[in-house]
């Protein structure tokens, strides 16, 4: 939208912010509120033992859900049996063969963390760090690295906004809020507590992988939370570590009042440090949850640790 504010003007000059609570090194937001208390509450939440895994696949047979403009993962073979029987392939003592692959893959192109440093406005990153710091080839500031080096381990509550609106998946630019969240998860017999790991499920994935891709990309446009002073407020009070979702960027694209592309990216991530985890496969967790009535849960994830990246692969770990 040609006649969007600025970030700055759609903010304020005074937007809640989390930057020093932590010391002005820090790299890892608020996951500083996953003490140990939040992992053994989460390791309090398991009944059964289920485990789950909510990676998408990358390389799936439909291509992978990217960002406009990124490209799903290019995965090679480099040893197969073929290259054996021509004389081409290493020779092992003993005549052991192997298979062996590579690829050329956007970090940010599969399931994945977002680093804190990872979107910024005014020139600055999170913690107030310069946005100088993402040239030369490398984020030396704010990069996934340390999330990844941390790990994730919390008490997680799933919000199943598609299953509470009564559709298979909310439609393009569907947007709610933190209020339309604790109304869903009222209906479902739970509530969200002060640091749970905050997962939302739109169905927009499973959109993704019934629908021809230049019918999802059209107009792209996700479902999502929209931004209000008063729902970073929210995130702020309940001192939200992170927020998971099944969709490419975690918000709606664009705000549909101001026209502003991700706002939340801004608000979340760079003032309050909230860690993003994107393009998370939430439908077999949802299924579950629904059929036993239980949305709690021990959530861990711990991103690849890839030196000064913008983002990692990541495939979260559930148990119930
Ligand atoms: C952008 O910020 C464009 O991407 P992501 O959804 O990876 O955060």
């Amino acid at each position: 939208m040609a006649d969007a504010p600025s970030m700055r003007e759609l903010l304020g000059d005074n937007p809640p912010q989390n930057w020093g609570k932590w010391g002005d090194d820090d790299e890892v937001g608020s996951l500083n509120y996953l003490d140990a208390n939040q992992v053994l509450r989460g390791v309090g939440s398991v009944r059964d033992g289920q485990v789950l895994t909510l990676q998408c696949p990358m390389g799936h047979p439909h291509g992978d859900p990217v960002f406009p403009g990124r490209e799903g993962i290019k995965r090679e073979m480099v040893w197969d049996q073929e290259l054996f029987e021509s004389g081409n392939g290493p020779s092992f003592p003993g005549g052991l063969r192997a298979s062996d692959d590579k690829a050329e893959i956007f970090l940010q192109g599969s399931s994945q963390y977002d680093a804190l440093g990872h979107a910024w406005y005014d020139d600055t990153l999170w913690n107030g760090r310069s946005a100088d710091t993402t040239n030369g080839g490398g984020m030396s500031w704010a990069s996934v690295l340390p999330i990844a080096t941390r790990g994730i381990a919390g008490h997680g509550v799933l919000i199943d906004m598609a299953r509470h609106r009564g559709k298979e998946w909310l439609d393009k630019g569907e947007t709610f809020t933190h209020r339309d969240l604790e109304e869903a998860a009222a209906a479902q017999g739970t509530s969200i507590e002060n640091r749970d790991i905050l997962l939302v499920r739109t169905g927009f994935l499973k959109y993704f992988y019934a629908t021809p891709a230049d019918e999802f990309y059209e107009g792209f446009v996700e479902p999502g939370l929209t931004y209000s002073r008063e729902l970073v407020e929210w995130f702020q009070d309940k001192e939200i570590p992170n927020l998971v979702t099944d969709t490419i960027a975690n918000e709606v694209t664009a705000d549909p009042e101001s026209g502003v592309l991700l706002p939340l990216h801004a608000s979340l991530l760079r003032n309050l440090g909230v860690s993003l985890a994107e393009i998370i496969w939430l439908d077999d967790l949802a299924d579950a949850c629904a059929a036993d009535g239980r949305w709690d849960f021990l959530y861990t994830a711990a991103p690849l640790k890839i030196h000064e990246a913008t983002g990692a692969p990541v495939n979260p770990v559930v148990i119930r």
